[in-house]
């Protein structure tokens, strides 16, 4: 078994949540939180401000750890795991990128029809300020099954 650690934030206020309709690679046309592999000899928590700056042109000022994904494909050895934050504090405005173009969407109106299809099971959950762990296992973009724990505080 073989496993790739990325990272994945999102910014969100009471009413609003920020997505970036993902450009190009891996979940191209996808609405997502932004994020990216961690690099080698980087914290998870280094990897997540700098891919947001990257992506959406956010500084994060402060970081909250909210839960982990694990991803499986069918046939290929390689987990994904996705450290997952919110950004209570942040400056900079959104904005796009090449591999981004970030959009505020009202909580109640997120595009769930066109995101990875694990995104319903666990945004709601984060969105409410819950910890949580999920493993989701996908053949292609199809999810086939997942588990998932929410820690209550
Ligand atoms: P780059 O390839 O752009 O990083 N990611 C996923 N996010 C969700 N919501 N569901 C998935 O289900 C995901 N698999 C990966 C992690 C990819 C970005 O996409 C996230 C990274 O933030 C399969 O470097």
């Amino acid at each position: 078994m073989n496993k790739k650690v990325y990272t994945l934030c999102l910014l969100s206020n009471d009413t609003h949540v920020l997505l970036g309709l993902k450009k190009r690679g891996f979940g191209e046309g996808y609405w997502n939180g932004f994020g990216g592999k961690v690099e080698e000899g980087e914290s998870i928590e280094t990897a997540t401000r700098r891919e947001l700056l990257e992506e959406a042109g956010i500084h994060a000022a402060r970081l909250e750890k909210q839960g982990v994904n694990s991803f499986e494909f069918v046939g290929d050895p390689v987990i994904l795991e996705v450290h997952i934050f919110s950004v209570p504090e942040f400056s900079g405005k959104p904005k796009e990128s090449d591999e981004m173009r970030p959009q505020w969407f009202k909580k109640n109106d997120i595009p769930y029809h066109a995101m990875w299809a694990d995104d319903k099971f666990w945004l709601p959950h984060f969105l409410a300020g819950q910890r949580f762990a999920g493993v989701f296992t996908f053949k292609d973009k199809k999810l086939l099954k997942h588990t998932l724990n929410i820690f209550d505080a």
